[in-house]
């Protein structure tokens, strides 16, 4: 997409560092992400029926990519329509909406749409039952889109050892769906999918998940467990959007300006953290959904799965690296440029912002006074791999499959009570609902609604949730490589 066509449609410059932006086609009309290059890739044939009907709103082609995350450091991956992150795509809210899927890969895929409401069979989750995008093969997704606010969608494919699969590829992308009664003001919107590149096994700690010593840990065990730990997932690269720190354009503001920022973690394996010194960022939404208390803090974590809306107000001159906090990421890529207009300067700035816990309960409002109908306990374990192997994870004592799933009954609310009795955070993804957090170890709260939460290391999170769409429901760890080794059950409606 040219540079024009995202100011035709109104957009910041920023955009175009990364997510190309893709709005529905025009019958008839050449897409206007539809470049040379991916006509001159013919669309293997079928052996699927093709949807009969409407056009479909979008068309995601899964291929093989080069991305050039920064002068002479170009990878390669899997992606969708040759873009990192993939088109982004905004609808209204209610909205029918149709996704044609071309897989032009040798294996299997799955598109997620993490949080919306959608039945089992377009979700994209192999165990739920919806259908696979064959290989060389095309499905076209129709779903609602519900609920507003900031979504997004990824390949749901099961990776185990191979580094190249499932949310180790650049097949992600955002998905807006808007209310059409924003209340935000703001006068620049920036899109910040934050991702790690060229993953390999390491049993050395990248440190992003180290449990913080003052964290309460009321599931730490009297005993500890001594077994040495398996090999985990590292990442020599990073970027946001799909540019290293310092190789895409800059975020351009003026003094005064206020930024609503989208981040995304997209990473397959890491939280983090991101700051930009002399600024605050006003969370206005956790996960798209916007929170009772839009508190302002110096740093936002932010895990796998997770979105995170805030405000930031231009009100610090200069040339500033927004990043993440650990050197080690923000030197190999995660950051990107922060530059006000008429203080161009030969070096942009890093400074630490103050170290200041992250804690989703500022966000809430009074504890909830509802009553659950039934309380579930949830047990995560972890079996160390050892030097030479993969940690595996138990829920309630088994891997995935469990043999029975766990049961909801419509029109009900749970409690979920998530135990960690690992030494890692875990964030956890409850497909096609949105869950309420009303405990944070040991903290009531209420009001903050989420589709993925982390639980902290030896941490104990409780969440609630209505069981209002029928149909089989994922549960997992959105670290990649979690979820692969065991990390995962089915909820039924019984
Ligand atoms: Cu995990």
């Amino acid at each position: 997409m040219k540079r024009r066509d995202f100011v035709r449609f109104g957009w910041g410059s920023v955009i175009a560092t990364g997510a190309g932006m893709l709005r529905p086609a025009l019958a008839g009309s050449l897409p206007p992400w539809q470049s040379l290059k991916s006509l001159q890739h013919p669309i293997a044939a079928t052996s699927e029926p093709r949807s009969v009907g409407r056009a479909a709103d979008f068309t995601l082609r899964i291929a093989p990519t080069m991305v050039e995350l920064a002068p002479q450091v170009v990878i390669s991956t899997i992606a969708y329509n040759d873009k990192v992150p993939g088109p982004l795509m905004r609808v209204r809210e209610g909205q029918q909406v149709a996704v044609e899927v071309v897989n032009e890969t040798d294996v299997p895929e799955y598109v997620h749409w993490h949080g919306l409401f959608v039945p089992s069979e377009v979700d994209g989750a192999e165990e739920e039952g919806t259908p696979p995008v064959s290989p060389h093969g095309r499905r076209r997704y129709e779903f609602a889109a519900n609920p507003a606010g900031s979504r997004w969608y990824h390949s749901h494919t099961e990776a185990m050892m191979d580094l190249h699969r499932g949310s180790y590829t650049g097949q992600f992308g955002f998905l807006m769906i808007d209310s059409g009664n924003d209340p935000g003001r703001y006068d620049q919107e920036v899109f910040l999918a934050l991702r790690e590149w060229e993953p390999y096994l390491s049993s050395k700690d990248q440190d992003s998940m180290r449990p913080d010593p003052d964290d309460p840990m009321p599931e730490k065990p009297t005993t500890p467990d001594t077994r040495p730990n398996g090999l985990e997932v590292a990442n020599p690269l990073y970027s946001i959007n799909d540019k290293m720190l310092g190789a895409g354009e800059p975020i351009r503001v003026q003094q005064g300006q206020r930024i609503l920022m989208h981040f995304l973690n997209a990473s397959a394996s890491q939280i983090h953290r991101i700051g930009l010194f002399g600024h605050h960022f006003q969370v206005i939404a956790l996960d798209g959904n916007r929170v009772p208390s839009p508190q302002i803090v110096d740093v936002i974590d932010i895990a796998p799965g997770e979105r995170v809306d805030a405000i930031v107000e231009m009100n610090f001159p200069g040339v500033w690296i927004l990043g993440e906090l650990r050197d080690a990421a923000r030197v190999s890529g995660m950051g990107i440029v922060v530059e006000y207009a008429n203080h161009a300067q030969p070096r942009p700035q890093w400074l630490q912002p103050a170290k200041v816990r992250w804690d989703y309960t500022v966000f809430g409002t009074a504890a909830s006074l509802s009553a659950p109908d039934q309380t579930i306990e949830m047990v995560f374990e972890k079996i160390p791999g050892g030097p030479h192997g993969i940690n595996h994870w138990l829920v309630n004592g088994k891997e995935y499959p469990h043999e029975r799933e766990f049961v909801f009954h419509e029109g009900k609310r749970y409690r979920l009570v998530f135990h960690n009795r690992t030494d890692d955070s875990h964030p956890v993804h409850v497909h096609r609902h949105l869950f309420e957090i009303v405990e944070f170890n040991g903290k009531p709260t209420g009001g903050i609604m989420k589709d993925t939460v982390v639980v902290p290391a030896f941490g104990r999170v409780a969440v609630e949730l209505v069981a209002n769409q029928p149909g089989l429901t994922l549960f997992h760890c959105h670290i990649q490589q979690h979820m692969d080794f065991g990390f995962k059950a089915l909820f039924r409606y019984g």
